[in-house]
Protein backbone atom coordinates (compact mmCIF):
# COMPACT_ATOMS: atom_id res chain seq x y z
CA UNK A 1 0.00 0.00 0.00
CA UNK A 2 2.48 2.24 0.99
CA UNK A 3 4.78 1.18 -1.80
CA UNK A 4 2.35 1.84 -3.87
CA UNK A 5 1.60 5.43 -2.90
CA UNK A 6 5.33 5.93 -3.08
CA UNK A 7 4.97 4.95 -6.59
CA UNK A 8 2.65 7.04 -7.15
CA UNK A 9 3.95 10.02 -5.79
CA UNK A 10 7.07 9.18 -7.68
CA UNK A 11 4.86 8.85 -10.61
CA UNK A 12 3.83 12.18 -9.59
CA UNK A 13 7.08 13.76 -8.88
CA UNK A 14 7.88 12.14 -12.93
CA UNK A 15 4.26 14.42 -13.79
CA UNK A 16 5.50 17.10 -12.68
CA UNK A 17 9.30 16.70 -14.06
CA UNK A 18 7.44 15.67 -17.39
CA UNK A 19 4.75 19.02 -17.07
CA UNK A 20 8.05 21.11 -16.43
CA UNK A 21 9.88 19.82 -19.69
CA UNK A 22 6.86 20.77 -21.63
CA UNK A 23 6.47 24.33 -20.28
CA UNK A 24 10.40 24.58 -21.05
CA UNK A 25 9.76 23.22 -24.40
CA UNK A 26 7.15 25.79 -25.37
CA UNK A 27 9.01 28.67 -23.80
CA UNK A 28 12.18 27.78 -26.32
CA UNK A 29 9.58 26.99 -29.20
CA UNK A 30 8.14 31.04 -27.99
CA UNK A 31 11.64 32.06 -27.59
CA UNK A 32 12.25 30.99 -31.22
CA UNK A 33 9.40 32.56 -32.34
CA UNK A 34 10.04 35.98 -31.45
CA UNK A 35 13.14 35.69 -32.28
CA UNK A 36 12.16 34.77 -36.04
CA UNK A 37 9.62 37.48 -35.42
CA UNK A 38 13.10 39.97 -34.75
CA UNK A 39 15.00 38.75 -37.98
CA UNK A 40 12.02 39.10 -40.02
CA UNK A 41 11.31 42.27 -38.86
CA UNK A 42 15.23 43.34 -39.21
CA UNK A 43 15.02 41.97 -42.91
CA UNK A 44 11.94 44.11 -43.80
CA UNK A 45 13.73 47.17 -42.24
CA UNK A 46 16.90 46.98 -44.68
CA UNK A 47 14.43 45.92 -47.45
CA UNK A 48 12.36 49.15 -46.72
CA UNK A 49 15.71 51.08 -46.23
CA UNK A 50 16.83 49.92 -49.87
CA UNK A 51 13.06 50.46 -51.21
CA UNK A 52 13.39 54.19 -49.96
CA UNK A 53 17.08 54.69 -51.13
CA UNK A 54 15.96 53.39 -54.60
CA UNK A 55 13.22 55.42 -54.72
CA UNK A 56 14.77 58.96 -53.90
CA UNK A 57 17.56 58.37 -56.27
CA UNK A 58 15.11 58.23 -58.92
CA UNK A 59 13.25 61.32 -57.92
CA UNK A 60 17.09 63.28 -57.89
CA UNK A 61 17.04 62.27 -61.08
CA UNK A 62 13.56 63.67 -61.74
CA UNK A 63 14.29 66.90 -59.41
CA UNK A 64 17.11 68.01 -62.27
CA UNK A 65 16.04 71.95 -62.86
CA UNK A 66 15.64 73.46 -66.28
CA UNK A 67 18.54 75.58 -65.63
CA UNK A 68 20.84 72.39 -66.30
CA UNK A 69 19.33 72.89 -70.14
CA UNK A 70 20.68 76.14 -70.21
CA UNK A 71 22.76 75.25 -73.06
CA UNK A 72 20.01 73.14 -75.22
CA UNK A 73 18.20 75.18 -78.15
CA UNK A 74 14.44 74.54 -78.71
CA UNK A 75 13.77 70.68 -80.62
CA UNK A 76 12.35 70.32 -83.81
CA UNK A 77 10.79 72.59 -86.24
CA UNK A 78 7.27 74.58 -86.02
CA UNK A 79 4.78 73.43 -88.46
CA UNK A 80 0.98 74.62 -88.55
CA UNK A 81 1.57 75.81 -85.46
CA UNK A 82 2.89 72.41 -83.96
CA UNK A 83 6.25 71.44 -82.87
CA UNK A 84 7.16 68.49 -84.59
CA UNK A 85 9.80 66.29 -83.38
CA UNK A 86 11.89 63.20 -84.91
CA UNK A 87 12.89 60.88 -82.34
CA UNK A 88 14.53 57.67 -83.21
CA UNK A 89 14.50 54.50 -80.29
CA UNK A 90 16.98 52.46 -80.67
CA UNK A 91 17.86 49.57 -78.15
CA UNK A 92 18.38 50.94 -75.17
CA UNK A 93 17.99 55.16 -76.14
CA UNK A 94 16.31 57.67 -77.96
CA UNK A 95 17.83 59.90 -80.06
CA UNK A 96 17.74 62.69 -79.27
CA UNK A 97 17.75 61.83 -75.45
CA UNK A 98 17.20 65.28 -74.55
CA UNK A 99 14.01 66.90 -76.04
CA UNK A 100 13.11 70.73 -75.25
CA UNK A 101 9.97 72.39 -76.10
CA UNK A 102 8.20 75.31 -74.56
CA UNK A 103 4.81 75.05 -72.34
CA UNK A 104 1.63 75.29 -73.52
CA UNK A 105 2.73 74.43 -76.76
CA UNK A 106 1.94 71.83 -79.13
CA UNK A 107 4.37 68.99 -80.16
CA UNK A 108 4.13 66.35 -82.17
CA UNK A 109 6.31 63.31 -81.34
CA UNK A 110 7.33 61.03 -84.17
CA UNK A 111 8.72 57.72 -83.05
CA UNK A 112 10.94 56.07 -85.23
CA UNK A 113 11.35 52.54 -83.70
CA UNK A 114 14.21 51.50 -85.67
CA UNK A 115 15.17 48.00 -84.55
CA UNK A 116 12.04 47.03 -82.59
CA UNK A 117 9.12 47.79 -80.68
CA UNK A 118 9.54 50.68 -78.52
CA UNK A 119 7.27 53.26 -76.31
CA UNK A 120 7.76 56.65 -75.74
CA UNK A 121 5.95 57.57 -72.79
CA UNK A 122 5.70 60.96 -70.32
CA UNK A 123 4.30 59.07 -67.57
CA UNK A 124 3.29 62.78 -65.59
CA UNK A 125 1.41 64.10 -68.39
CA UNK A 126 0.13 60.95 -68.98
CA UNK A 127 1.52 60.51 -72.62
CA UNK A 128 2.47 57.13 -74.18
CA UNK A 129 3.47 56.86 -77.72
CA UNK A 130 4.28 53.35 -78.59
CA UNK A 131 5.85 51.96 -82.17
CA UNK A 132 6.24 48.62 -83.93
CA UNK A 133 9.94 47.62 -85.14
CA UNK A 134 10.32 49.10 -88.58
CA UNK A 135 7.66 51.75 -88.14
CA UNK A 136 7.08 55.66 -87.67
CA UNK A 137 4.38 56.27 -85.45
CA UNK A 138 3.26 59.67 -84.14
CA UNK A 139 1.35 61.54 -81.36
CA UNK A 140 0.60 65.22 -80.12
CA UNK A 141 0.34 66.41 -76.38
CA UNK A 142 0.33 70.41 -74.88
CA UNK A 143 3.67 70.93 -73.24
CA UNK A 144 2.77 71.29 -69.62
CA UNK A 145 4.14 73.07 -66.65
CA UNK A 146 8.04 74.33 -67.17
CA UNK A 147 10.11 71.33 -65.34
CA UNK A 148 11.88 68.79 -66.26
CA UNK A 149 9.85 65.80 -67.09
CA UNK A 150 11.86 61.82 -67.29
CA UNK A 151 10.78 59.44 -71.00
CA UNK A 152 10.67 56.19 -70.93
CA UNK A 153 10.54 53.38 -72.88
CA UNK A 154 6.50 52.01 -72.60
CA UNK A 155 7.35 48.49 -74.45
CA UNK A 156 9.33 46.01 -72.92
CA UNK A 157 12.38 45.83 -75.70
CA UNK A 158 15.10 43.53 -74.36
CA UNK A 159 17.50 43.75 -70.91
CA UNK A 160 18.35 47.22 -70.93
CA UNK A 161 14.53 48.06 -71.27
CA UNK A 162 14.43 49.83 -67.41
CA UNK A 163 17.20 51.86 -68.66
CA UNK A 164 15.97 53.42 -71.39
CA UNK A 165 15.09 56.66 -70.50
CA UNK A 166 14.84 60.13 -71.79
CA UNK A 167 14.52 64.20 -70.57
CA UNK A 168 11.81 66.31 -71.57
CA UNK A 169 12.81 69.72 -70.66
CA UNK A 170 9.94 72.33 -70.63
CA UNK A 171 10.56 75.66 -70.54
CU1 LIG B 1 11.69 49.25 -74.03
Amino acid sequence: MSKGVGVSGEGGGKGEENKKELLEGRRIVIYRLIYREEIMKRYLAIIMAVVFMACTSTTEQATQKIEDFNAYGVSGEVADGIREIDVEAVKYKFNPAIIVVNSGERVKIRLNSADAAHGFAVDEIGFDLKGEKGMVTEKEFTAPEPGVYVIKCSVYCGLGHNNMMGTLVVK
